[in-house]
């Protein structure tokens, strides 16, 4: 009796704590809907005893706006016209224009089908554990001194978006600053996954629209009056949507300043291989924070680099200061995963754990991956040499200079809507285009497009 009696007054206890966590994240969310329902659509509520006999008691619900990036493609499938062009979302497509299933992903997937000794049953909270080690050497390298101390966490998540959230979920549970630093700008969903894991959003400057490069100054600044411990993002390569990427000079710079406030570093790395060609390249920035031996948060994607978007495949990552506190997180990360999704899906981690742990099927897939940025940096060239040859007004070196997925064209909101209208050119308003989703059969007509915004709608 005595005993129940203890282990009832812990338990009213863990509910005062857990109750007091929800209240925070409900007034979070509170505020974060406050802000955007207004601009989204009406936000009265109504009971049955409101609505009138025979109303839906959803009556009031108002209709949402698009997604500013997936609302593109909703768009573009119900345009018609046979000159209609996605440069929205960033998706890979071949130069014929079609989606790619990478070689080495089918390899893999036939191995998997073959193999009858595999099952359907439920995975670990935390998913494959071979994908969970293969990913963290992917990214910190399999001679990091983090992962051979075994002061990382790996848990497998939903792709890249997923990572982020279940890391932001620990973060407003468990860390001490709920202030996360995104850039300005970054990309739109950094926003969403952040504030409805109840943290607040503030931004740091990183992009410079008259240099069309880095603000490291203002960038610096910001850092160095963010509060003492707050969280920073930071996009591993591939800057989404700048294409801008610190030099590694400055990277230690950051680097420096970030270690010296005790601010936590949040990596989302969402296109490694992407930016150089070259996986080792483009992790160099995470493992430059993960070398000075202190704490730091990865979220990896494979959507992008093995081609995997709708199979939903990604890593989170956590980089401890012990061993012993690596696995007390990772206990905590399986209380955030469980309720979420309860454990993730096999089949995308599967085949990523099988290219990952086999030589030769590595090797390939680093060609097949070589291949696809060689492709976008040969589109960068062939949009910068057409706008050229137009001699379309504007220094457009940016093109070549940017890197990753997309180039930030600085075209304004009104020119992209005239591009979609005239040109059924689809593309975020921001002026961001897909670079992967163009081809040397549409790089004319694009370049077109941009010449008549350019020089009739200011
Ligand atoms: N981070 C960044 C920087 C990013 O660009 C994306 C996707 C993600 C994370 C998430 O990817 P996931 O599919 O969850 O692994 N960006 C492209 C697609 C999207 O918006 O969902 C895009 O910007 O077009």
């Amino acid at each position: 009796m005595q005993k129940k009696r203890v282990g009832q007054t812990e338990d009213v206890n863990k509910l005062k704590m857990n109750s007091s966590a929800a209240d925070r994240r409900l007034s979070t969310v509170a505020r974060h809907l406050a802000g955007t329902i207004n601009n989204e659509g009406s936000s009265i509520f109504s009971s049955p005893t409101s609505a009138g006999v025979g109303d839906s008691v959803f009556a009031n619900v108002a209709r949402a706006p698009e997604d500013p990036i997936l609302g593109v493609t909703v768009a573009y499938n119900k345009d018609p016209s046979p000159v209609k062009l996605n440069l929205g979302v960033g998706a890979y497509r071949t130069e014929e224009g079609k989606p790619l299933v990478l070689n080495v992903v089918r390899k893999a997937e036939q191995l998997l089908v073959n193999d009858r000794s595999r099952v359907k049953e439920y995975l670990p909270i935390v998913g494959v554990a071979d994908f969970n080690k293969l990913s963290a050497n992917l990214i910190l390298g399999a001679d990091s001194p983090a992962i051979q101390g075994n002061l990382v966490t790996t848990v497998q998540c939903l792709s890249g978006t997923g990572s982020l959230r279940v890391g932001a979920e620990f973060l407003a549970r468990h860390y001490y600053e709920r202030t996360i630093y995104i850039p300005n700008p970054t990309w739109g969903n950094h926003t969403k996954v952040f504030t409805l894991a109840g943290l607040t959003v503030k931004t740091y400057r990183y992009y410079d629209p008259v240099t069309r490069g880095l603000n490291i100054q203002g960038l610096l600044e910001d850092l160095g009056s963010a509060p003492t411990g707050a969280i920073v993002l930071l996009h591993a390569c591939a800057h989404n949507p700048t294409g801008v990427d610190p030099t590694l000079q400055q990277w230690e710079q950051i680097r420096q300043m970030i270690r010296s406030k005790s601010l936590l570093p949040f990596f989302d790395s969402a296109y490694q291989g992407f930016a150089s060609g070259s996986l080792d390249g483009d992790a160099q920035s995470v493992r430059m924070f993960v070398g000075d031996g202190s704490e730091c948060f990865i979220a990896q994607s494979y959507a992008k680099n093995m081609g995997l978007y709708g199979e939903r495949v990604g890593a989170l990552s956590i980089v401890c200061r012990t061993a012993d506190v690596a696995s007390r997180v990772e206990s905590q990360l399986k209380l955030v995963i469980r309720p979420m999704y309860s454990n993730p899906p096999i089949h995308g981690a599967s085949i990523v754990a099988t290219i990952l742990k086999d030589r030769n099927l590595y090797h390939e897939w680093t060609l097949e991956l070589k291949a696809m940025a060689d492709r976008i940096i040969t589109m960068r060239k062939h949009l910068f040499d057409a706008l050229c040859a137009r001699g379309t007004p504007g220094d457009w070196s940016h093109i070549i200079k940017q890197i990753g997925m997309f180039t930030f064209t600085g075209l304004n909101r009104k020119q992209v809507t005239f591009m979609t209208k005239e040109y059924h050119i689809y593309m975020t308003s921001d002026g961001r285009i897909s670079m992967a989703g163009l081809s040397s059969r549409t790089v004319p007509h694009l370049a077109d497009a941009i010449h008549a915004a350019i020089t009739t709608v200011v």
